[in-house]
């Protein structure tokens, strides 16, 4: 890489304060491997594009021909930059859920980046993508300098700890990592690893998604095994348990997030109602409602079997005859008949 492309490509990114940004080349991902295993223990669960993906992961110079480089770029999404407000805003969700779709703003910011390197660099190839092709991002990223794998899987960084996207450009471009590979600074720490509640972490950098609140809430259709339901705590969409509680988040956040994420919400008036809300709204409105939201991803039908969940677990009796009426849909029959067990007994106006 000539230090005139470099200084180019670095005139245009730098004004626009990204979290940051850095370059690799499109090689073989480092922890191929170890996605390999992952894949061959099942540990993806029903995520089968997973499996499908991995030639392209493990070459990823077939995805487009012309490619020869990424321009690897991360975007902070704690606090909010880029809120919603649908009305699930008493819900628990993670942090990147209460912006609007990062597939939708973070994509279109990536593609304004590579509308300037056209007019830049006119003869090349620029591709911007986020979570939206088959890229190993955490493995790119890390090449690019930007961080280091956490024993939770995340890729972290000193500055920034782990509450970041990861977003890239491909191009055809030659051009090098400008920053050294971030040590690893995990160390004996195994906060993560102890605080998760499903033990999802099985063993330090591998998840098992089947028992991970994130995939279960988000990612999986139908129905969630009876053993784990009640480990999901009140979480409505998605989980950041192993990252709140790493001292990387603490440091640069302070205890905001901590004590905003590891404790359970308070049951109030305006939870119920977004519950009522959620359980109530046919299939069609709530996805209309929640349009701009990553929480469509679920579903109608998960993001009403996972207010069940919420509801069993933090014994709100006052939706008893809502959950009733799940019964009657094949989809939510078994968790409602599950949550309606965890409710009976319980007297309305009993202290929880
Ligand atoms: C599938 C997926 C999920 C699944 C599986 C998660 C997972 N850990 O794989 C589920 C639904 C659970 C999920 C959850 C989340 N996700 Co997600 N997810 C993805 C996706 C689409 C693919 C990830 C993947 O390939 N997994 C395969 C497994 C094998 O990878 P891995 O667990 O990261 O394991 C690697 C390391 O452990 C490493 N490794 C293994 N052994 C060893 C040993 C040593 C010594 C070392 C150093 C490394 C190492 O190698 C493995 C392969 O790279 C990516 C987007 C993309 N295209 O890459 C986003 C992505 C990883 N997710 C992201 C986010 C934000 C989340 C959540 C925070 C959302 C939330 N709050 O609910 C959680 C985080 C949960 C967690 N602890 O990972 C971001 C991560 C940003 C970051 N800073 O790391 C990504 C990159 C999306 C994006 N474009 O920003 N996600
Ligand atoms: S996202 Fe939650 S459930 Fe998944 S590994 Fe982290 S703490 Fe465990
Ligand atoms: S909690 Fe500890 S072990 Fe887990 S990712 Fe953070 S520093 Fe690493």
């Amino acid at each position: 890489m000539d230090s005139q492309t470099k200084k180019n490509i670095e005139d245009i990114l730098t004004p626009l304060k990204l979290s940051s940004f850095g370059f690799a080349e499109l090689k073989k991902p480092l922890t191929i491997e170890a996605y390999k295993k992952w894949i061959n223990k099942d540990f993806h669960g029903s995520m089968s594009f997973l499996k499908d993906h991995l030639a392209f992961k493990e070459f990823p110079k077939t995805l487009f021909n012309q490619a020869r480089s990424a321009i690897v770029i991360t975007k902070d999404y704690f606090p909010a930059p880029k809120p919603h407000k649908a009305p699930v805003q008493n819900l628990r969700l993670a942090e990147y859920a209460k912006n609007s779709d990062y597939h939708h703003w973070f994509q279109n910011e990536l593609e304004q980046i590579c509308q300037s390197l056209r007019l830049q660099f006119p003869h090349d190839l620029f591709i911007a993508m986020s979570d939206s092709k088959p890229v190993l991002e955490r493995d790119l990223a890390q090449q690019a300098g930007l961080g280091w794998f956490g024993k939770n899987t995340c890729l972290i960084q000193s500055q920034q700890g782990s509450l970041f996207f990861i977003g890239e450009i491909y191009t055809s471009l030659t051009l090098t990592p400008i920053q050294a590979l971030h040590p690893d600074r995990c160390g004996t720490c195994t906060k993560c690893i102890d605080a998760c509640p499903t033990q999802a972490l099985v063993e330090p950098y591998v998840l098992n998604a089947n028992r991970c609140i994130s995939y279960l809430t988000i990612e999986k259709r139908g129905d969630i095994p009876p053993e784990i339901m009640p480990q999901m705590n009140d979480w409505f969409f998605g989980c950041d348990i192993c990252q709140t509680v790493c001292p990387w988040n603490e440091k640069v956040f302070g205890s905001n997030i901590k004590k905003e994420q590891t404790s359970y919400k308070e049951v109030t008036p305006q939870l119920i109602n977004d519950l009522r809300w959620i359980l109530n709204t046919s299939g069609k409105k709530l996805l209309k409602e929640l349009k701009e939201t990553p929480l469509t991803r679920t579903r109608a039908s998960g993001l009403k079997r996972n207010a069940l969940i919420v509801i069993a677990n933090l014994k709100i009796t006052e939706l008893f005859s809502e959950v009733l009426m799940c019964k009657e849909q094949d989809s939510l029959k078994s968790t409602a008949q599950w949550c309606e067990a965890q409710l009976s007994g319980t007297c309305p106006n009993s202290s929880r």
